[in-house]
């Protein structure tokens, strides 16, 4: 499977479009990706396994958050750290979420939201690998819309009490800190408007009252932890809340930076399934020729081949963006919506090549098809995105 990548290379030369540092962290990332997790990513997706101990190696390599700036982190550009997502999908959406989960959402809301208290406490454990942090949105009543939560932080004398349930939190058994967001009950309004703002706590996951049960049955994202989580009278100090964030701006602000990691991971899984869908095609043979001889394949070759490159293209168009802040929500759900749609179209493609040999795990692309089934549900649904793209259109909110 090694011919394939110059040849794409090749056709659009993004290498040229490039700068060496970037191409460098690229590097880097496809290194980790081929040594240390697709040697054993089959065998842990089919025994449903977490390999915590590449969680430090991942720190070493400096990917953990490594678009922040300071307490540890490498401070590297959008496009950097959307080549490294890019690269590790393609060995495993696991991968590139636990790379979000931590970076982008978790360590993400420390820095944007946090004290200098609250980022010393964490940010360099966590960019060194050393701790794992989560992010406790979802609730089993309130997925897409989040305005509908239910869980609430009580202010009872210098403490606050966090009593609620959240649903599908990527590692949140194994995290040491979870970033959970409640509405506080405080009719004063005291701490956001109206008594009833939506606002982010640090809760370590050592706190009495906290539970986290790993959801077991997943036929997608079977390498990687998502929980249902309890939260029973946890006792938090006041200083637990952030202080940088009132209202829901908070939590959908640091959902747009992990959006903007998968419009380029979704990109890693779709290479990965065109690059094994084009080997097969020149090694097998059926009717005394190669498949990939036949028009038809070749022409969902070309399909697949063009996806790929327009989502990449895409991809970096939406990263020199953000590196110049111009980077939009609405340009974020284009490029969400776009990337996972293709890359389920290039993954169900590449599986009618392999055809039967493509339903066994000797292929990536039925594990990445399942993984890209989860990838389209979180972060926002396709609806979502579509819904948001509709609104910016017509001005008119269909949600
Ligand atoms: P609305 O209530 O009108 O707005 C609330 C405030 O938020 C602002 N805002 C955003 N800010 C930054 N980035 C965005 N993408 C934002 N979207 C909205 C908005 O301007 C407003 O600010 P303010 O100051 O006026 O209060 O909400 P809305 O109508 O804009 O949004 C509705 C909707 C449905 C789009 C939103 O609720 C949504 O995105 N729902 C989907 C929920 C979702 O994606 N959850 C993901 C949970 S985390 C996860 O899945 C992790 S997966 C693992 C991985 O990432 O790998
Ligand atoms: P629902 O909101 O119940 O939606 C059901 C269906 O209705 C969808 O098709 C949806 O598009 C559609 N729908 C909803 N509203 C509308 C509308 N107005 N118009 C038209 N259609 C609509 N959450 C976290 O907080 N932290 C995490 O770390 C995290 N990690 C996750 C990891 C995985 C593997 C998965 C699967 C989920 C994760 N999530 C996480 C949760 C994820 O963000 C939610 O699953 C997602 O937001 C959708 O919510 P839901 O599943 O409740 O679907």
């Amino acid at each position: 499977m090694t011919h394939s990548a110059p040849l794409m290379d090749a056709v659009f030369d993004l290498d040229a479009l490039l700068t060496d540092g970037e191409r460098e962290w690229r590097d880097r990332a496809r290194r980790f990706a081929e040594e240390r997790i697709l040697p054993v990513i089959e065998e842990d997706f089919e025994h449903k396994h977490f390999r915590r101990e590449l969680v430090r190696e991942l720190g070493e390599a400096g990917f953990l958050g490594m678009h922040l700036q300071g307490y540890g982190c490498a401070g590297a550009g959008a496009v950097a750290y959307g080549l490294v997502c890019l690269e590790l999908e393609a060995a495993d959406s696991g991968w590139r979420t636990f790379v979000s989960v931590q970076g982008s959402l978790a360590m993400g809301s420390i820095l944007a939201y946090g004290s200098e208290e609250q980022k010393q406490r964490w940010l360099p454990g966590m960019a060194a690998g050393e701790l794992i942090g989560c992010f406790a949105l979802t609730e089993p009543q309130s997925g897409s819309d989040p305005a509908a939560m239910t869980t609430t932080a009580r202010r009872d004398g210098d403490e606050w009490v966090l009593d609620g349930t959240k649903r599908w939190i990527g590692l949140a058994s194994i995290a040491d800190v979870a970033i959970v967001w409640a509405r506080v009950d405080d009719p004063s309004g005291a701490y956001g408007q109206g008594g009833g703002a939506v606002r982010g706590f640090l809760v370590p996951t050592s706190t009495p009252g906290y539970t986290a049960t790993a959801i077991d049955g997943k036929l997608a994202m079977r390498a990687s932890v998502q929980c249902d989580v309890t939260l029973d009278g946890v006792r938090l100090p006041a200083d637990a809340m952030l202080p940088g964030t009132s209202g829901l701006s908070g939590p959908l602000g640091r959902l747009s930076e992990a959006r903007y990691g998968i419009v380029w991971g979704a990109m890693g899984a779709a290479r990965s399934c065109f690059e094994a869908a084009l080997e097969r095609s020149v090694t097998r043979e059926v009717f005394g020729k190669p498949i990939g001889a036949y028009q038809l394949t070749q022409a969902k070759l070309a399909d697949m081949l063009i996806e790929v490159e327009k989502g990449m293209l895409l991809a970096l168009h939406l990263g020199r963006l953000k590196e110049r802040g111009a980077l939009t929500p609405v340009q974020i759900s284009v490029g969400k919506l776009n990337a996972v749609r293709e890359a389920i179209e290039i993954a169900h493609q590449a599986r009618t090549i392999l055809a039967g040999d493509g339903i066994t795990n000797a292929f990536p692309v039925m594990r990445h098809a399942a993984n890209l089934e989860a990838v389209r549900t979180y972060e926002g649904t396709d609806e979502i995105h579509q819904l948001v793209i509709g609104r910016a259109l017509t001005g008119l909110n269909a949600f």
